[in-house]
């Protein structure tokens, strides 16, 4: 099998004003989607963060690509490292490298070929199943009112009520508390994060107890300040949220700061932040700078190295859960597939997915039941992209005009001279 043709799409998919410790998101999220045609014509898909950078790097990797097996992805990788240079994380809440995510579209889009190829579901290649159910979470945001860019394959409003309430600004505790209330009636989710990092802490350390007294002590609740927070706001803040959180989610900035916080605050520390990829690793050790690591196919470099993020956090007595940005169906597919793979990922995992639901271009969209989606069984990664809905959401890639995140600008326009701070209180 070769690979004989590499297809790169950025798309723009509906994204709704939802504030973060950057500032806001702009009215579409970009994607890019990756698909590979082997010479038996079969195509794999792959769905990564956008940015024209990332698309360049992905053009630059053609040439490792083109005329390759799929199942060599040892050799594919090895070819893409002498083009791939080193980048910068970068200090926003989401990561900023490019060769990560070009090494993860490749990496899922060969796996879904794999898959088709040999008639088995990609959770069967990386080992099987350990669960035929992955979890997910409820991942709230502080919000202005309106749903974003156009969701023109929208939600049917009077279906779901969510697609309602979704439009609704959510900038209180109350705000919060019934948005809260509205997406785990649609989807069933058992555990609930919040994106903070936008208000003084305590009106976010609020939201949570309020959470508490809603949903009450059984659920498990995460608060996430992207690390805007000081050391002594986390222990402060932290020590109010003892008894109420299942994990505190990058409160301060840097795997030291994270380590001084989890000594002196009695909740589990997760991260998706400060312990990014295997180079921090040894840092983590030292510091012991979190307790969870929340994984990311999209920012660890795909399958391959999430499962052997795995064995780390299992050696070092490390919990496992997974993070999540913007995205449609592809990349559910592909987090889905993973989660159920690997044995030690036991908390429910993120998804930005309620954000973006009716904007899919997979023809048939995952269902999320009682907040799990059922591991898809079809050859590969089990979704087949609609090409009508993938050429509109490209269309809108092209005249949004948007060529990175930058939610500090969007943030701008709604407070003029609001900028971003890597520790704000
Ligand atoms: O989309 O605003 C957002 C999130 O803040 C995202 O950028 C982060 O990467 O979901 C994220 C997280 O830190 O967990
Ligand atoms: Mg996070």
């Amino acid at each position: 099998m070769k690979i004989q043709e590499m297809h790169i799409t950025p798309i723009a998919i509906a994204d709704p004003p939802l504030l973060n410790a950057a500032g806001l998101h702009a009215p579409y999220a970009l994607r890019v989607v990756v698909e590979l045609v082997s010479d038996d014509g079969i195509s794999g898909w792959g769905e990564v963060p956008g940015s024209e950078k990332t698309r360049n790097a992905l053009e630059q990797s053609k040439q490792h690509i083109i005329g390759k097996d799929p199942f060599q992805l040892n050799a594919i990788f090895a070819d893409i490292s002498t083009t791939a240079q080193s980048d910068d994380r970068g200090a926003t809440p989401w990561d900023q490298r490019t060769w990560v995510h070009v090494r993860s579209a490749v990496e899922v889009a060969c796996y879904d070929l794999m898959g088709k190829a040999v008639g088995r579901p990609v959770v069967d290649l990386l080992g099987g199943k350990a669960r035929e159910r992955v979890p997910f979470a409820a991942y709230l945001f502080y919000k202005h009112a309106g749903a974003g860019g156009e969701f023109e394959f929208g939600l049917d409003p009077d279906a779901t009520g969510w697609a309602v309430e979704r439009q609704k600004p959510a900038l209180d505790v109350e705000g919060i508390v019934a948005q809260a209330q509205a997406m785990v009636k649609y989807y069933g989710f058992k555990s609930i994060k919040l994106k903070g990092g936008v208000f003084d802490p305590e009106v976010e350390v609020n939201s949570m107890i309020a959470m508490q007294e809603a949903f009450g002590a059984d659920v498990p609740l995460r608060l996430d300040p992207n690390a805007v927070w000081s050391v002594e706001t986390s222990i402060k803040w932290g020590k109010k949220l003892e008894g109420v959180l299942e994990y505190y989610e990058d409160p301060a900035r840097g795997q030291e700061a994270m380590g001084q916080v989890g000594k002196a605050v009695d909740i589990p520390m997760a991260t998706n932040m400060c312990t990014t990829s295997f180079a921090d690793l040894p840092g983590s050790v030292k510091h012991q700078s979190e307790d969870i690591i929340l994984s990311d196919h999209h920012y660890w470099g795909g399958f391959r190295a999430s499962l052997e993020l795995a064995r780390f956090c299992d050696a070092f007595g490390r919990g496992l859960s997974m993070h999540s940005n913007s995205h449609v169906g592809i990349s559910l597919s592909a987090m889905t597939h993973l989660a159920a793979a690997v044995p030690n990922l036991t908390y429910d995992l993120d998804t930005h997915y309620p954000w973006q639901d009716g904007t899919d271009l997979v023809t048939e969209p995952l269902k999320f039941e009682d907040g799990a989606i059922e591991v898809p069984t079809g050859a590969g990664l089990g979704v087949d992209v609609d090409r009508d809905i993938l050429a509109k959401l490209n269309q809108k890639y092209i005249d949004c005009g948007l060529t990175a995140r930058n939610d500090e600008i969007e943030m701008q326009k709604v407070e003029p001279g609001w900028t971003f701070k890597a520790t704000r209180w």
